[in-house]
């Protein structure tokens, strides 16, 4: 299967947001990535509600939200019913995560988590077999623009090694998301890419034309 490139569309032209989606959209993009902090379980704001809905009902191709909210259970149907299509959540803000996945898998969405890059395999491998996305940080979530943390890598292998055994979700991720490192992870199985500024906004090139040197990686 081909890598799922995904759009971090906080980092997009909020000037000419309609633009942005299709042109995306024509650049061959997979799946819209809507990031939503809460300013308490990450140290910022964004996305909001209203930008949300807009991008789900203007957008052609899926999108998935990523809550980094504390208790995020309790918005997890509000984000359905505006669209999105999957929905990841942060087991180290949620204490009965089992129960929420499987609330966003009653709405008809996939079910994600989000783990940061403090969070081991060991300590969420009994949610995995509800997990159709497992979406592992390379950054502290909160800001686009930041370093990659190298002692995520072994990571990466290791929830690739294991998806087989419960129900094979996928591995994205999430933060400073470079080609180098598109190359590196997709090598080892690695599904999709969470693409901000290190791989896709702010350049010189179209996004069309950027997206398919990324699939040629
Ligand atoms: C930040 C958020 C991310 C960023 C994305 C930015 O915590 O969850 O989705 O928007 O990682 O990418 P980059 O390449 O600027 O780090
Ligand atoms: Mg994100």
């Amino acid at each position: 299967m081909g890598k799922l490139l995904c759009p971090s569309m906080m980092c997009a032209n909020f000037g000419n947001l309609e633009k942005e989606i299709k042109d995306l959209e024509d650049g061959g993009i997979d799946i819209f990535h809507l990031d939503v902090m809460d300013g308490n379980f990450v140290p910022n704001f964004g996305m909001g509600l209203q930008d949300i809905e807009y991008i789900c009902q203007t957008a052609t191709k899926p999108c998935d939200v990523h809550l980094m909210v504390t208790n995020p259970s309790a918005y997890v149907e509000k984000f359905a019913k505006i669209g999105a299509s999957i929905i990841y959540v942060h087991p180290e803000t949620d204490a009965h995560i089992t129960r929420t996945l499987q609330m966003i898998k009653d709405t008809g969405a996939s079910a994600g988590i989000a783990i940061n890059p403090g969070t081991s395999f060991e300590s969420v491998k009994e949610v995995l077999h509800l997990c159709d996305y497992v979406m592992i940080m390379s950054v502290n979530p909160g800001f686009a623009g930041q370093k990659y943390l190298d002692f995520v890598t072994p990571k990466f292998q290791k929830f690739v090694e294991e998806a087989k055994n419960y129900g094979g979700y996928k591995v994205m991720i999430d933060g400073a998301c470079s080609p180098e490192k598109i190359k590196e992870l997709s090598a080892i199985g690695v599904s999709g890419f969470i693409l901000g500024t290190s791989a896709l906004f702010g350049k010189e090139k179209s996004y069309q034309e950027i997206c398919k040197e990324l699939r040629k990686l």
